[in-house]
Parts: structure tokens; sequence; C-alpha cells
């Protein structure tokens, strides 16, 4: 047995428990042998079942968020492939053109038997595992017949030769194909011998499409490949002149200062109409909102709650059916964030997805939603991601203020900012080989703390999150208006200090911290406007950053952070783009 998995079986220890007291033996303590185990089981109980078949009753058993693709000696040329939480898409190429571009749902008969539900060790003990059901009767949907649904599924012409690919992100086979289709939660896709790909359901639900799409995708094969760069992160950051460029694409009109974003345009009245906006998320998806949290509040006055997506469900928060509820997630597939989306969707209030992930399960949830269209993030540290958030969060707050002509002034003040940004990013980049100089007079330290206060926070937070998650060195994003109530404490000669401070309406509170810093002995290194004397003079170091608009500011004064993580885990001989014990979609609790 051949088994790909991702994700995690949360009742493992459950299945392993029931298969040892059968007399199966283990090597290993990891969910995925279980899973080989137990189809095993089952194949020795029902050995006329067929692969699909087998695995239908193997997910029955299985708690938790997976993606799953077998393959089988005892079913030579087959492959059957699964996903409960975690994203699975099936690739396919042919060398003519296919003769659908839907491919209908194959509904299994007896699914009810069990209520639906996932069984303990004892409750299958004695029923599931000892079910000798009748097979090989499916209901096809729309009453269309299974050998029409399958035929219709081939390629046009003579050569009928079609491969399949089986992988959680659409990355891994734009260089073979570019035609895919996104499974759902609990769909069986299952390639037979005779090379024809049948989608099943074990039940039939209100919701269900009866058929799932064959998507094209829009995705260059040259936007996965790592070029002259080193990794993928550090591609990615120097991605960022274009990268905010397509997330403003055909949705900013800078002559005519006006912005549309096609996703949410039509909900744009019931959102001007709400109780509050909350924004929801997890890593540095929340740091983009805690970074836009001070627009929204000004440009739509409304209330504006920020909340960890993991925080947010435990805490059982109210929620109302005239609330907004924005989901920020690269990857579209984070499990905190989507289990908090469906909280707020059962309260009734309306689901905004943020995503760069199109077809990913927060995008198929959400009412409407905004494309960030970063591109693909390959890299573990968003970074490119990270600043198409905060444009695409600001640009919502530019659409729903369209209307208030006192705000007017300030919008186009934003618009003419956002206009500059591609040019003023290239600038920043250009510190790369100051930053890495800088970087190796830290990189053997225990700890660096980032400052800063205003729209300058989330980049001390974000940058922060950089620098523990690929350097493994401790670092702690802090409010500068903190200081005082604890975290001046660790100030000294030695702690290595990085502080951000821009000219905006803090400037001179930050300027105050800087002083309370260099009192004791700190000496850090800085990041200011260019040109800007006052604060420099407090530096051991300085970068300067173009000036922006206030809330803006965040995505300059962010890359140089991101750029000091990259070369202080290059130093200390990281992995950069895998860094340990992190996955790039977080798809369990
Ligand atoms: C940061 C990480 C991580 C990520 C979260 C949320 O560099 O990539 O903090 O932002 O795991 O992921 P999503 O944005 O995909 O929901």
């Amino acid at each position: 047995m051949w088994i790909s998995f991702a994700g995690i079986i949360t009742n493992y220890k459950d299945v392993k428990q029931f298969l040892v007291q059968k007399g199966h033996k283990f090597r290993s303590d990891t969910d995925t042998e279980i899973i080989a185990k137990l189809i095993k089981h089952i194949h020795g109980l029902h050995p006329n079942y067929s692969f699909r078949e087998l695995v239908e009753q193997v997910i029955q058993q299985l708690e938790g968020a997976f993606a799953l693709c077998f393959k089988s000696m005892h079913f030579p040329g087959e492959v059957v492939a699964t996903r409960r939480g975690s994203p699975l898409l099936v690739g396919i190429k042919t060398k003519t053109k296919l003769a659908t571009d839907h491919i209908p749902i194959l509904y299994s008969k007896d699914v009810f038997e069990f209520g639906g539900r996932a069984l303990s060790t004892r409750d299958r003990e004695h029923s599931k595992l000892k079910d000798h059901r009748p097979h090989g009767h499916e209901i096809p949907a729309h009453g269309l017949a299974r050998s029409q649904s399958t035929s219709e599924f081939l390629p046009q012409g003579d050569n009928k030769e079609v491969e399949y690919f089986f992988a959680s992100d659409a990355s891994a086979i734009i260089e073979h194909t570019d035609r895919v289709i996104y499974l759902l939660d609990d769909d069986v896709a299952s390639v037979e011998k005779e090379g024809v790909l049948k989608i099943h359901r074990l039940k039939r639900t209100l919701e269900d499409t009866h058929a799932r799409e064959i998507t094209t995708l829009k995705m260059e094969i040259q936007q996965i490949m790592k070029g002259n760069f080193s990794s993928f992160m550090q591609k990615e950051i120097f991605e960022q002149p274009e990268s905010v460029v397509t997330t403003m694409r055909g949705r900013i009109n800078f002559d005519s200062e006006t912005v549309v974003l096609g996703g949410i345009k039509d909900y744009i009245g019931e959102i001007r109409r709400c109780r509050r906006l909350l924004l929801i998320a997890c890593g540095t998806s929340y740091n983009s909102a805690i970074a836009t949290r001070q627009l929204l509040e000004e440009l739509t006055e409304l209330p504006v709650m920020v909340d960890l997506a993991s925080d947010f469900l435990d805490r059982n928060t109210p929620i109302f059916r005239d609330d907004v509820c924005f989901f920020i997630s690269q990857s579209g597939e984070t499990a905190d964030t989507l289990m908090a989306l469906r909280y707020c969707k059962q309260r009734g209030a309306l689901i905004v997805g943020i995503t760069n992930t199109v077809g990913s399960s927060i995008c198929r949830e959400s009412h409407c939603g905004v494309h960030i269209n970063a591109g693909p993030e390959i890299g573990v540290a968003s970074t490119k991601a990270y600043t198409s958030q905060i444009i695409s969060l600001v640009m919502f707050a530019l659409m729903v203020s369209e209307d208030r002509i006192s705000a007017q002034p300030r919008r186009s003040e934003i618009i003419q900012g956002l206009r500059n940004l591609p040019d003023q990013i290239k600038e920043v980049l250009e510190l790369d080989s100051k930053i890495q100089e800088i970087s190796k007079k830290v990189f053997e330290k225990k700890s660096l703390l980032v400052l800063g206060r205003g729209y300058n926070y989330a980049t001390c937070l974000e940058g922060a999150l950089k620098i523990k998650e690929i350097t493994y060195m401790h670092s702690e994003g802090i409010l500068a208006g903190e200081l005082k109530h604890g975290p001046l404490a660790l100030v000294d000669k030695g702690m290595p200090i990085i502080m951000i401070c821009t000219r905006d309406n803090v400037f001179v509170k930050c300027m105050n911290a800087l002083q309370q810093v260099t009192a004791r002995e700190g000496r850090p290194i800085l990041i200011c406007h260019k040109n800007d004397q006052e604060p420099q003079k407090y530096g051991s170091s300085v970068l300067e950053v173009p000036k922006t608009v206030d809330c803006l500011q965040g995505i300059l004064t962010v890359i140089p952070l991101q750029l000091v993580s990259y070369h202080v885990a290059v130093l200390k001989g990281c992995n950069v783009d895998c860094p340990r014990n992190l996955a790039k979609s977080v798809t369990v609790e």
C-alpha cells in the first residue's frame, strides 16, 4: 500500500487500539500507519470490495483533517484520493480537448446505516467494521447512468490518453497541466483501470452541486520557479513591486480615483448598513488586519474588531446577523480561520473572504470576497501575501467610503500613495546589502526586539513573527506605548533592538520612546524616513525608507524586516523555505 497523506487524524489512538486488538502490528507511532493498516484490515474482511469502496470505508472511521491518495499492489493501475478539511485537487492532462468541463458526482447507495457520525472504537467493533454491505451499486446524480457519466469524461478524438495529478496546491502541478478539479470535503476521486476518473460521494446533501467543474488555472510556470533566487522566500520578497500591482490591477482607476472590487460590489450597501466589521485570521494574515484596522475605522466609521481565529473560537464570541465578518487567509485553508468562518455563517453574518488561493475552502464558503492576486506564495514565511492583504483591505476601505464627500481628500491622498508604492518598494529593496551587513551583527544574539506604534505596530508584530519562524531566534514586536509598562526592563546595551520611527501622528511619542531606550544605553537599529536627521542621531545603524501616506507606510517598513529575517536565517544556516515545525497550510486546529 502506498499512501500520500497530509493533515492529522485526531482519533488515531482509538483506531490503533482497535487494530492492535485485531492482531495488527505497528512499526511507527504515526497516524499515517493506522490508515494503511485500517485499509488492510477492511480488505481482509471484504476481499470483494473495490479499491474505492475500501477507501470510503476507511474515511468513515477517521476523524480529523486530511488529504489522502492511495495506491495498492492489489489494485494495479488504480488510484483513489479523498479529502476532508485539507485541500486536494486533481490535475488532468490530455492531448486533445475534453468532451466536458464538468464531471458528475456518483453517490454510493447505503451510507445512512451509521448515522453519518464518526464511531467510537467500540461502535465500530459492533457495527461498521463487521458490516458486509452490498456494493457496486451507485445512485447516479440527476438520473445520469454510470456508463453515460464516465464515457462523457474522456478526451475527444482518437487519442484518449489521459494523465491525472493529485496535489494539495495548484503550484505543484502547473508545469504539467493547467486543468484542475478542486475536490470538496468527502469527495472520493478514483482513477480506475481503464483510465477514467470518477468522483463519488457517500451521501447526497442539499447543498451539493452534483458535479465538479474543471477549472483552467491562470498561473504561469515562471511564477513557481525560483529563478536566480536562493529561496522562494527571497524571490517572493523581491516580487513585491509587481505583486502589489497585480493586487490593484483592474480595481483602481488612478485618474478618476475610483476603486471597484468586483467580488464585493453587490454587497457594498449591506456592508455600509452593518453593525460592525470583524476581521478574523491567524499569523501573518492577522497582522494584516492589525495593519489596516485604523484606516477601516476612519473611512468606514464602523466599529472594527480584530481577532485571532483560535481565540475567537475559544471565546464563543457573540455574532449577529448584521455583522460583517472578514476572514483573511493566504491559503484559504487555515483550519481555525475556516471554523471561525463557519461559526459566523451559522449565525447569519455576512462572510467576506480575503484569500490568495482561488477555489480554496474559504473562497468557496464565503458570500463574497477579494482575491488578493499576489501570485502563488511557496515559501512558508508569508511575505508578498502580507503586503497584498494590506492593499486589498485598504482598497475595501476606499470603496466603502466612496460616497463620503468629507473623506475625498483623504481617499485621494491614499490612492496616489498606492500609485507610487511599486517604485517605493523597489527603493526599499535596494537596502538589501546594507540589511545583510546589519544582520551579521545580530544573527548570533539570543533575542531581537522590534518597537514601534500607530500604523507601524503591525510591522513590529509581523517583523518579529518572520524572525521567530525562520531564524528560530526569540523576537518580540512591542507597542512602543507599552514600553513603560514592562518591556523597558529588558533594555540595556546588549539587547538588540530595531525601532521604527516615521513621521506620522505618533512620531513625537515614538521619539519619546526612542529616548527612553537610549537613556538605558540601548542603541537601536532605526527604520525611519529618508533624510530625517532627528531620529537618526539615536541609531546604531539606520535604514532609510521613502515616505508615503501613514496607512501605507507599514508596507515600506515591513520589507526591511522581511529581509533581516531572511539574512539572519541564511547566516544561521536555517532552511528558509521550510522552517521547522511549520507548514504552509495549517489545516489542523
Ligand atoms: C507566516 C505564516 C503564518 C500564516 C498563518 C495563516 O509567515 O505563513 O503565520 O500567516 O498560518 O495562514 P493563512 O494566511 O494561509 O491563513
